[in-house]
């Protein structure tokens, strides 16, 4: 079998397209969805990131604002800086781009962030919400991928999905956004004995570890969706997800590719937020 490619870039423009006739609704009746994006250090790879997300707002007519804090940056100003968002009736999300330095307590950030705001959903109130079923604010990741997998057209409800990886950002919110669904859900870790028996049951698959190419063809169920989350960049400058493509399209259903896959999403429904975030200030 040769999989499906499930086209993360194109499934993102007709998302986005959806998204720019709310905000563009939002507009005609005065407000500008407006969202700010706080980044703080020089890690390369968020710093793609949020460029990525600054130029989708520019693509949807949505306000951005873009804070490059240095790295000595204390936690008190950047708490102040948070508190300045709060309280700004411009902005109608805003997030801090994880990970900050180590002097930095990110739990406190986190909590210091207006849940009506937290497009990240990251706020342990909007965690809640996502944990009890009643999500305000979804993380944009596996908010992506479940948009994936439901533009796709593969089937969720008594399936059984397994996720690797437990982060706070991508695999446990995943794990309950499947579960929500109604699929029979395995989380698997670094300690995880015998990884391979898992994810060969697998009828969708979500690799979030950060181990380049980890998940080879033959612990594939033939026929599974694979939604590869990994974006690691090798040392001959070659991106490459967590999951090993070539031998993995040969026996998946549906697979997605890095980059081009999860990537684009994760911006696509971090913008879709933002709008929520505006549509709501108006009620
Ligand atoms: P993270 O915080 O480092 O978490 C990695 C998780 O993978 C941990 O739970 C770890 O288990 C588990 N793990 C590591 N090695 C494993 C192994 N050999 N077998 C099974 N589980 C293993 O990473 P993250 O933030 O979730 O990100 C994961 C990857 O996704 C990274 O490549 C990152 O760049 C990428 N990412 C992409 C997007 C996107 O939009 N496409 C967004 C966010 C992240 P333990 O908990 O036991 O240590
Ligand atoms: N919202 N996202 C939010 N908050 C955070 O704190 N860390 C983090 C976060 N993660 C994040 O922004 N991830 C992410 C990953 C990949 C892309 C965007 C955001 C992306 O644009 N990927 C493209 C291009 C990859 C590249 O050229 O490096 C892709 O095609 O995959």
């Amino acid at each position: 079998m040769t999989a499906r490619i499930i086209d993360g870039k194109a499934i993102s423009q007709e998302v986005r397209a959806e998204w720019k006739l709310r905000a563009d609704a939002l507009k005609a009746r005065g407000i500008t969805p407006g969202l700010a994006v706080i980044i703080v250090g020089e890690d390369p790879a968020s710093k793609v990131y949020v460029g990525n997300k600054i130029k989708a707002c520019a693509e949807l007519g949505i306000y951005s604002e873009h804070l490059e804090l240095p790295a000595d940056t204390t936690e008190v100003e950047l708490l102040a800086q948070i508190a300045k968002l709060n309280a700004d009736p411009k902005i109608h999300g805003f997030l801090v781009q994880l990970p900050v330095p180590k002097h930095i307590d990110s739990n406190k950030v986190l909590l210091a962030i207006s849940p009506d705001k937290d497009v990240d959903g990251f706020h342990p109130m909007n965690v809640g919400e996502l944990v009890t079923g009643n999500p305000k604010f979804q993380p944009c990741t596996p908010f992506g991928v479940m948009k994936l997998l439901e533009k796709s057209g593969v089937e969720i409800e008594g399936r059984h999905a397994v996720v690797v990886g437990r982060s706070n950002i991508v695999g446990k919110p995943m794990a309950l956004m499947l579960l929500q669904k109604n699929a029979t859900v395995t989380i698997c870790t670094s300690k995880t004995v015998d990884l391979a028996k898992f994810t060969r049951d697998a009828d969708i698959l979500v690799v979030a570890t950060g181990k380049p190419q980890m998940i080879s063809g033959d612990m594939i169920k033939p026929g599974a969706a694979v939604i590869d989350v990994g974006i690691n960049r090798l040392a001959n400058g070659k991106l490459v997800g967590d999951v090993d493509f070539d031998s993995a399209s040969a026996v998946a259903g549906w697979i997605t590719p890095v980059p081009g896959g999860v990537g684009p999403m994760t911006i696509t429904m971090l913008v879709a937020s933002t709008v929520m975030a505006a549509e709501r200030s108006m009620a």
